[in-house]
């Protein structure tokens, strides 16, 4: 891997707290997903259901009518990329792997359909494993912990073994700490400040803070006005040993991230 892998967020949804709606039409989303590969995606990351704070669940078929034709659409482009489906149906990530996907994000770590796991093991998938505490539909609501880190540090190294243990190769598993997702304000700083402790269980730590409304907290901004706080939050997010970034707002995160990696390289850039 390079010093840092940018994964550009695609939504084909029509509630997705950021950029639900703007790519209802799939020859939209997939253009979309070209130019994020442009400015430095090395991974599109499709989804088709949103997980924001008291998002509703989708059926598993309105699901695949969203995702399916744009990875299609992205695979036969060709791109220098990895297709990603956001997604935690069996079903869903079955049928975009089989279209050109070869990575699976699961926002609940195999622990909604457990099948998902079996799914990339046999096809020898990547996949990103996320904490979540409870379900979208209340995570918000009082998120507590003994010790934030702690506790998702425990729960990532717990979902790793259930990886492995499903036969899922240990190198094709990258962990994420779920930036709010059932975490306060001063939940998501501390993971921050203390995410080379999350590192320092050994796999690809993902980082997902684009634009996302503790950003707003902090500056007052709405979604569209949080692209250099969530750039803040990625070079801090890199010091601290993330190495891979999910984000909307491709072009702007990896010149920080340039910039960064070029200053902390031991050898200069
Ligand atoms: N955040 C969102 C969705 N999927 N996956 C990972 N691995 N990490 C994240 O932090 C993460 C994620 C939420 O952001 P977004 O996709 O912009 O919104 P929505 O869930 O409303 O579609």
């Amino acid at each position: 891997m390079t010093a840092f892998e940018i994964m550009g967020v695609l939504n084909v949804t029509p509630d997705s707290f950021s950029d639900g709606g703007t790519f209802d039409d799939a020859e939209d989303a997939v253009r979309h997903g070209r130019r994020l590969v442009e400015e430095g995606a090395a991974i599109v990351d499709v989804g088709g259901e949103s997980t924001r704070p008291g998002a509703a669940p989708v059926p598993a078929a309105e699901e695949l009518r969203r995702v399916l034709p744009v990875v299609e659409g992205l695979a036969a482009l060709g791109l220098p990329a990895r297709i990603s489906v956001d997604t935690m149906k069996t079903g869903v990530a079955a049928a975009a792997v089989d279209a050109g996907a070869t990575y699976v994000n699961d926002v609940t770590a195999f622990r909604h359909e457990p099948d998902l796991a079996g799914l990339v093991a046999d096809r020898d998938l990547d996949c990103c494993l996320m904490h979540m505490l409870g379900e979208p539909r209340t995570m918000q609501e009082d998120p507590r912990y003994d010790d934030v880190v702690d506790d998702v540090k425990g729960f990532l190294e717990e979902r790793l073994a259930a990886a492995v243990a499903a036969g899922i190769r240990e190198e094709r598993v990258q962990l994420d700490p779920g930036i709010g997702f059932g975490k306060t304000l001063a939940h998501n700083l501390e993971l921050l400040r203390r995410l080379d402790e999350i590192a320092a269980i050994g796999r690809p730590v993902v980082l997902g803070t684009s634009r996302k409304s503790f950003i707003g907290r902090l500056t007052g901004r709405d979604v569209a006005g949080r692209v250099h706080g969530t750039v803040a939050t990625c070079v801090l997010g890199y010091e601290r040993g993330a190495r891979v970034f999910r984000v909307h707002d491709v072009a702007a995160v990896h010149d920080g991230l340039s910039v960064a990696a070029a200053t902390l390289a031991p050898d200069g850039p």
